[in-house]
């Protein structure tokens, strides 16, 4: 019976052993599984933000890009309002052109000031302009772009082909420029109306290519203040009355 009893001892202290290996065994075996899950979860969690780190260079590579090409941007690739904004900014200049002559000059945004942009204390009434519709002026369906000065009325500006060009504006009080409609089209007007002995008004009509396709003059002369006024248009001397029918179909 002793001897028995002790076997049976032995083989509850053998299963308990074996019981505690088996428990130990496993308990390691799912610690070491939880361990390597979270080591998992974290590299996962590093890979994702390096990928998210190497989204966010390729988007500032992008943007910088997309910055330099703006720079860049080819005055050939700048629609018509791009090209005239650029000139108003002072990032590009113009060609002016002379109402006299063949004279040409390079033109920037120092030649006048905006009225819209520019400190009311900071304005120079002489060269204060302000941006009035675009308009057809040279009559090839695209409008040209005008700032008007009170000194010398209007700057007109063709902006195509990369180009901006005042192809008119006024120069001095004896050439104040504007512009009307007559004979179904646009006409350049040049105006001396402002001194004594002389009133002119001598239009130019324009083509796309900036062309002078007509032009003509008319007015009255009374250099010696005598109140007697003589009328003409262009070289010919007309009535009072032809003058005035003229004036009115013009402007
Ligand atoms: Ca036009």
């Amino acid at each position: 019976m002793k001897r028995r009893n002790k076997r049976i001892i032995s083989i509850i202290t053998i299963a308990v052993a074996l019981v505690l290996v088996v428990a130990c065994g496993a308990w390691f075996v799912l610690k070491n599984n939880t361990l390597d899950n979270s080591e998992n979860e974290i590299s996962t969690v590093e890979n994702n933000e390096n990928e998210s780190a190497k989204t966010e260079d390729v988007a500032n590579s992008e943007s910088e890009n997309t910055v330099n090409k703006d720079e860049q941007k080819d005055t050939n690739d700048m629609t018509p309002e791009e090209l005239f904004q650029a000139f108003c900014d002072g990032k590009i200049t113009a060609e002016a052109r002379s109402y006299y002559d063949d004279t040409t000059w390079t033109m920037d945004n120092t030649s006048f000031q905006l009225e819209e942009t520019t400190p009311e204390e900071d304005l120079d009434p002489t060269i204060a302009v302000k941006k009035l519709e675009p308009v057809d002026l040279d009559n090839d369906g695209e409008v040209e772009f005008i700032l008007e000065s009170a000194f010398y009325g209007d700057m007109c500006f063709d902006c195509k082909d990369g180009k901006v060009v005042c192809f008119a504006q006024g120069e001095g009080t004896a050439a104040m420029c504007s512009y009307t409609q007559y004979d179904g089209a646009y006409w350049i007007v040049h105006s001396d109306t402002t001194h004594a002995g002389r009133c002119t008004y001598e239009l130019t009509k324009f083509n796309g290519d900036l062309q002078v396709v007509d032009s003509f003059k008319f007015g009255w002369e009374d250099w010696e203040d005598t109140g007697v006024k003589t009328y003409y248009q262009d070289d010919n001397e007309i009535t009072e009355a032809d003058y005035e029918a003229l004036y009115d179909k013009v402007f």
